[in-house]
């Protein structure tokens, strides 16, 4: 593929992390890097372990594709191949694939002299990830607590972990986690609407400033979070539901095993009662 004019410009040497100038380049439009490398080897290998446990399985129809975690029998030790031992890698090769990404991430923003705001927030994704399938399994004492992927499996699991919860209602993070994931949409409702009617004037009508939206805020709620703050806000708010799911999941098991409102007894056996 050509090189566009605007290219030479961002397209700069240096900024690796890991392995110098040797893989510092492109591939038609994608950067490569020794991360690049990294998520490919992983992904392929993952994707072909997943396509192999298929194929010993009951099943080509891909809504009931399984490859399950091992039983609980077998802890936290490594599983035979066919008994749990395939998911074990293919989690290997996911959390191989997903931090190498993130790292590849890093390595760009480096070179472009960006933040580090995108790689940290997919960090967050991958945090809620391992969370599911390495933290809470660890904390539990077993890889049989881990969820199984397949597209209705994990649904099924998901299914029984919430009754095993009582749905996670009352349960204090989940409390935070739903209302941060509202107040998400919320925000971006109204930031995408504002963007839409400033910049898409009647005809004849020039594009509005963004004055104007920091304007329709003060007169409506006498404040304006600013047009930096906004993405500021969006993106802690969005984070932070991630982070509270996470809590939510990793405290239901390890830390409390019934229904989350017997949980709240603490307060009702506060001694300022008696
Ligand atoms: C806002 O104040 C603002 O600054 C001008 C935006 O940027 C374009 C927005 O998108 C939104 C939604 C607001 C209003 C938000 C708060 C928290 C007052």
């Amino acid at each position: 593929m050509a090189m566009l004019s605007f290219e030479r410009k961002y397209r700069v040497r240096g900024g690796t992390l890991l392995g110098g100038d040797l893989f510092d380049f492109w591939v038609g439009p994608f950067y490569v890097g020794f991360f690049g490398v990294l998520t490919i080897f992983f992904s392929f290998l993952g994707t072909a372990l997943i396509l192999y446990g298929a194929s010993q399985g009951p099943t080509w129809n891909l809504w009931q594709i399984n490859i399950a975690p091992p039983d609980l029998k077998y802890g936290l030790g490594l599983a035979p191949l066919m008994e749990g031992g395939l998911w074990q890698v293919i989690t290997i090769c996911a959390i191989g694939a997903f931090g190498s990404w993130a790292l590849r991430e890093v390595e760009i923003c480096r070179k472009l002299g960006m933040g580090y705001h995108v790689p940290f927030a997919f960090s967050v994704a991958i945090f809620a990830y391992v969370t599911l399938v390495v933290i809470r399994p660890v904390l539990l004492g077993a890889w049989g607590h881990g969820f199984p992927y397949g597209i209705l499996s994990h649904l099924d699991w998901v299914s029984n972990v919430g009754y095993q919860f009582l749905h996670f209602h009352y349960n204090p993070a989940h409390m935070i986690a739903v209302s941060l994931f509202f107040t998400t949409t919320f925000a971006l409702a109204l930031h995408g609407s504002l963007i839409l009617s400033a910049t898409n004037p009647g005809k004849g009508e020039v594009v509005k400033s963004p004055e104007y939206e920091d304007t329709f805020f003060r007169d409506i709620i006498g404040y304006s979070v600013g047009t930096l703050g906004i993405h500021r806000l969006g993106l802690f708010l969005a984070l932070a539901a991630g982070f509270f799911s996470a809590v939510c999941i990793v405290i239901s098991g390890p830390f409390w095993s019934r229904g989350w409102p017997e949980w709240w007894g603490w307060w009702l056996r506060l001694p300022i009662w008696s």
